[in-house]
């Protein structure tokens, strides 16, 4: 979810959507979502843990679906979005893999003889992040972001969407990502190109998200661990409810153009996983080029390629990024692990998340 910076830009800078909301501050969603804007207690209470919200979140109903303000300028162009036969959709809730799934995706499709040229750009610049908009600041003076959106939009106001208007732009074969469910995307994704989801196991999950949110200022989060497991139980963190979204997607797993995996498997057993991928992309790779993309993507050469593949200014400035954090905890490429909630959570908060689990997650789902 990291995404490029400016020096033009910094966090206190963030605007409230243009979207008009009715008196009772709610607005209608072609998606058939209506999105109301958190008031009252709710909003007391997420504003006060996440400062950095201030241009105000809302639920969308049904779902209870939260989401930045911002996102209902975007919503029609998301719901909208025309994919094309040659697309590959990763689709994920935010910190379930998508970075690695995007960059394997990617390479078996462009580099597994890793040599492309353009290998080395920003990860933003190859895998467009359809919803990213909704985080960039809406400024008088907004400038754009991405390198590619620049050479392929010429003239293109970056206020209508960056990333929604540079994955437009691109040459098929697209690679794309998003971290929104299927409800808030067009509802025939599945005729119209393939979807990659990728789960991981909630407590995993909930402490890297806890991490980006201490890492990153756009989404800053100032309260403890323990608060952090009550707001993700609570279905209060963006991008939730977690279980909704994996609900959705666990649904079409039969379906022929969805591939389903979990993170954990990833770790487990790559070169199995890689086959199974190759054979939903029709990729035809041989076992070398899998071999080369394993270990091209692995964690320890993705986190080596970190300052190509991240904005170098955006990671280094303090004013995005808590370096304290980052110094202490690690940064975007933080572990890379399965399973390391056994070192970081308490028995009391390994019942809390069990009891989520089994009484939000009983759709038939077994996390790793
Ligand atoms: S985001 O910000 O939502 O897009 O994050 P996302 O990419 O979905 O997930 C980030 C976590 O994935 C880890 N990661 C990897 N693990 C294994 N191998 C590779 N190559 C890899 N690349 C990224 C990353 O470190 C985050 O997990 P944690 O547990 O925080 O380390």
């Amino acid at each position: 979810m990291v995404r490029p910076g400016s020096d033009k830009q910094n966090v206190s800078q963030r605007h409230t959507s243009s979207i008009e909301m009715t008196e009772t501050k709610t607005t209608s969603l072609v998606s058939g979502h209506t999105a109301s804007l958190l008031e009252g207690e709710e909003w007391a209470a997420l504003i006060k843990d996440f400062p950095s919200y201030h241009g105000g979140l809302v639920r969308l109903f049904p779902g209870r679906w939260l989401y930045p303000q911002r996102f209902c300028d975007f919503s029609e162009k998301l719901f909208n979005f025309q994919f094309r036969e040659e697309d590959v959709l990763v689709m994920t809730y935010p910190k379930c893999g998508t970075t690695w799934t995007q960059e394997i995706v990617w390479t078996m499709r462009n580099n597994p003889g890793l040599d492309h040229p353009e290998a080395d750009a920003e990860a933003f610049d190859r895998v467009p992040f359809l919803d990213m908009d909704m985080f960039t600041p809406l400024s008088e003076e907004m400038v754009s972001i991405s390198k590619a959106f620049k050479r392929l939009c010429p003239g293109a106001d970056p206020r209508d969407g960056e990333m929604v208007q540079l994955a437009q732009a691109l040459a098929d074969p697209r690679t794309l990502k998003t971290h929104l469910p299927f409800s808030l995307i067009s509802a025939n994704v599945l005729d119209n190109a393939k979807v990659v989801y990728v789960a991981r196991n909630p407590k995993d999950t909930m402490l890297s998200y806890l991490h980006h949110h201490r890492l990153f200022r756009e989404q800053e989060f100032v309260g403890s661990l323990e608060k952090f497991v009550d707001h993700f139980v609570n279905d209060n963190l963006v991008y939730g409810p977690y279980w909704l979204h994996l609900k959705e997607a666990w649904e079409r797993r039969d379906h022929p153009n969805l591939h389903f995996v979990f993170y954990e498997d990833l770790k487990a057993d790559i070169m199995s996983e890689l086959k199974r991928l190759d054979a939903f992309l029709g990729t035809g790779l041989s076992h070398d080029q899998l071999a080369n993309v394993a270990k091209y993507t692995s964690f320890g050469e993705m986190k080596a390629r970190e300052e190509k593949t991240l904005d170098k200014e955006f990671m280094n400035n303090e004013a995005f990024v808590n370096q304290e954090v980052r110094n202490k905890d690690g940064g975007f490429f933080r572990q890379g692990k399965a399973g390391d909630w056994k070192n970081k959570l308490s028995t009391e908060l390994v019942e809390k998340m069990e009891k989520w689990i089994s009484q939000k997650c009983d759709f038939g789902i077994n996390f790793k």
